[in-house]
């Protein structure tokens, strides 16, 4: 990855699900030192504050069934015009926020990448899934939802229309072992590359991220990196509502992020849901800075220069 303009946009979101707390979580990285991380690595960086949502009022009936889906809208529409600004302008990093920040975040590159003729890729580091529509989550929790958003999925009424939709077959889900029923049913039939707890122990986490990292370059792709917190082993990363056990470990996810910085083609990024109030000393918060600093090219060792 060559030098960047990196601009990070707090997103204070909450209202993905009801555990409250991800709302900090802008202000815990910039705790953690991340704007001082990318200058040290030779980038630019500007902040451009926190967003808010836009006002909204659904009809009754509207996503009814779904918890705070009027505010999850309005950070939406928000986030789709900021996204697909800011991405005209530098390297975007959304500072979370849970996970419904991808509906406007996804869907707002998206839009940017259709009107610079681009194909776009996403790389989902959960978990979950998340590719519920508000009509088959079991809990209501829109956080659930940004990949049935951004793919295109029906039962999204009240939701801003999309401007331009992700292939499934551009998306690769790493990570997975929390995948609900109905998530599960609709993605066998969908193009999406999942890739679980299990096949990573069989086969390891470089060789499915480099086979979808060779199909990016191939494409001349953009690519959005959508990192959970819960893609980590709870163990190492306390600070997240939602604990799976069995996670990527601190090396799997650091390697992760050294082979996204050596493709050079990672075009934004997410951290979500982290919830400082959940975290001990601050430890969560600075491993989703460090693992941002490995994307951006912090190494212990040049392997071309051979220098360290
Ligand atoms: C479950 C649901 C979820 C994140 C939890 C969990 C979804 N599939 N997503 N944490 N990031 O409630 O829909
Ligand atoms: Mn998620
Ligand atoms: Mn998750
Ligand atoms: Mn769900």
């Amino acid at each position: 990855m060559k030098q960047q303009n990196c601009i990070l946009v707090g997103v204070p979101m909450d209202s993905g699900k009801a555990t409250k707390g991800c709302l900090m979580g802008p202000d815990a990285y910039r705790t953690a030192g991340i704007s001082e991380m990318i200058r040290e690595l030779g980038h630019e960086v500007q902040d451009a504050g926190n967003l808010a949502p836009a006002p909204v009022n659904l009809p009754a009936q509207v996503l009814e069934g779904s918890h705070a889906a009027a505010e999850t809208v309005g950070w939406t529409e928000t986030l789709i015009k900021t996204a697909s600004e800011v991405s005209a302008a530098g390297f975007p990093i959304f500072l979370g926020g849970d996970h419904a920040l991808s509906l406007g975040s996804v869907a707002g590159v998206a839009k940017y990448a259709k009107s610079v003729d681009k194909p776009l890729f996403v790389l989902w580091l959960d978990a979950h899934t998340d590719y519920h529509t508000p009509e088959t989550s079991t809990s209501g929790n829109l956080h659930g939802t940004p990949l049935g958003y951004v793919t295109g999925r029906d039962g999204f009424d009240g939701f801003p229309a999309l401007d331009a939709t992700v292939p499934e077959e551009n998306i690769c889900l790493i990570g997975l072992r929390s995948v609900d029923s109905a998530e599960a049913a609709a993605l066998g039939k969908s193009k999406m590359q999942p890739v679980d707890m299990r096949r990573i122990d069989e086969v390891g986490i470089a060789a499915p991220l480099k086979a979808f990292l060779e199909q990016v370059k191939a494409a001349g792709g953009l690519l959005h990196v959508s990192l959970d917190v819960d893609f980590l082993e709870p163990a190492i990363a306390p600070a997240v509502g939602t604990t799976v056990p069995g996670g990527a470990t601190f090396r799997e996810a650091h390697l992760v992020m050294e082979m996204l910085h050596d493709a050079g083609c990672v075009t934004s990024l997410d951290l979500v849901e982290l919830n400082p109030f959940l975290d001990e000393r601050g430890r969560t918060a600075s491993l989703m800075v460090d693992l941002t600093a490995s994307l951006l090219g912090k190494r212990v060792f040049d392997r071309p220069t051979g220098r360290f």
